[in-house]
């Protein structure tokens, strides 16, 4: 089993790019041999783990987006071995620029044949932390094109923090359309991607995907991580309720995010 535990060299590139424009697309983040390895492993879990029995056509337009299913860290030890891994992890502090990481959460996005488009969000507007340095990853499983519900990127939108108070809706679509258009962030986005290549995105850059047109499942593993140090702080909305209590093991407000459920990675 691939440990996944030596470090990669990272181009200055991606570096750059990431601290300029909030996002980088980082290729071969698993060869061929390893991402192989750990698909079946993931898609075995996801469909385990999956709650979503409603037909396409009865869920709301979040729902519609894609099947998600989140902390398989903690359901399956192999895909545990993913989701905690050196690698990863080294990677995310190295676009980050910090020395070390924690976890805050990992979750599979299957965008199924037909799905939904993703609208325009902020991810961090859902997460009680006092930190901006944050950083999902997002990697597909499979071989994708931008027909599959590409991940697409406001550039440089994360500058001014959080912008609106807007849950992934249609209104958060329309919203945060008009925003990126009135502002001119370029707008990026790759046209394939390879299984193994991963994307990564700060907690404040807008993003959002097309829909799915092809016939296949948009398989995608994503993990969240946070800088070491950040601090709890209090919910802006419900929804960071919700996760301070999922995410954050409920820590008080104001201390230091280091539960079970966040381990330091590096
Ligand atoms: O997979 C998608 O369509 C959206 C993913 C996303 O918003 C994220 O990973 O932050």
């Amino acid at each position: 089993m691939p440990g996944l535990n030596d470090y990669k060299k990272l181009p200055a590139e991606n570096i750059s790019e990431f601290q300029e424009k909030g996002h980088t697309l980082v290729k071969e983040v698993l060869p061929a041999q390893e991402i192989e390895f750990y698909r079946p492993i993931i898609v075995n879990a996801a469909e385990k783990y999956n709650t979503e029995k409603r037909k396409l056509e009865d869920r709301d337009t979040y729902g519609k987006a894609f099947l998600q299913i989140m902390n398989l860290w903690q359901a399956d030890e192999e895909v545990r071995k993913f989701v905690l891994s050196k690698r990863l992890a080294k990677i995310a502090a190295d676009l980050m620029g910090v020395e070390n990481v924690r976890l805050y959460h990992d979750q599979a996005l299957f965008k199924e044949p037909g799905g939904g488009p993703t609208p325009w969000h902020q991810d961090q507007y859902y997460w009680p932390i006092d930190t901006n340095n944050t950083i999902t990853m997002w990697m597909p499983l499979v071989d994708i094109d931008v027909d599959m519900g590409m991940l697409t990127f406001a550039s440089n939108s994360y500058t001014e923090g959080a912008i609106f108070n807007h849950e992934i809706s249609d209104e958060s679509e329309s919203v945060f359309d008009n925003y990126v258009k009135k502002k001119n962030f370029p707008i990026s986005r790759a046209q394939t991607m390879k299984a193994g290549d991963a994307t990564w995105h700060r907690g404040f850059t807008i993003h959002n995907a097309p829909g799915n047109n092809s016939d296949k499942m948009r398989e995608v593993m994503t993990i969240i991580y946070i800088a070491d140090g950040a601090r709890v702080t209090p919910y802006k909305n419900e929804w960071q309720k919700n996760d301070h209590h999922k995410w954050l093991a409920a820590k008080p407000i104001g201390e230091l995010i280091d539960s079970e459920l966040n381990p330091l990675l590096l």
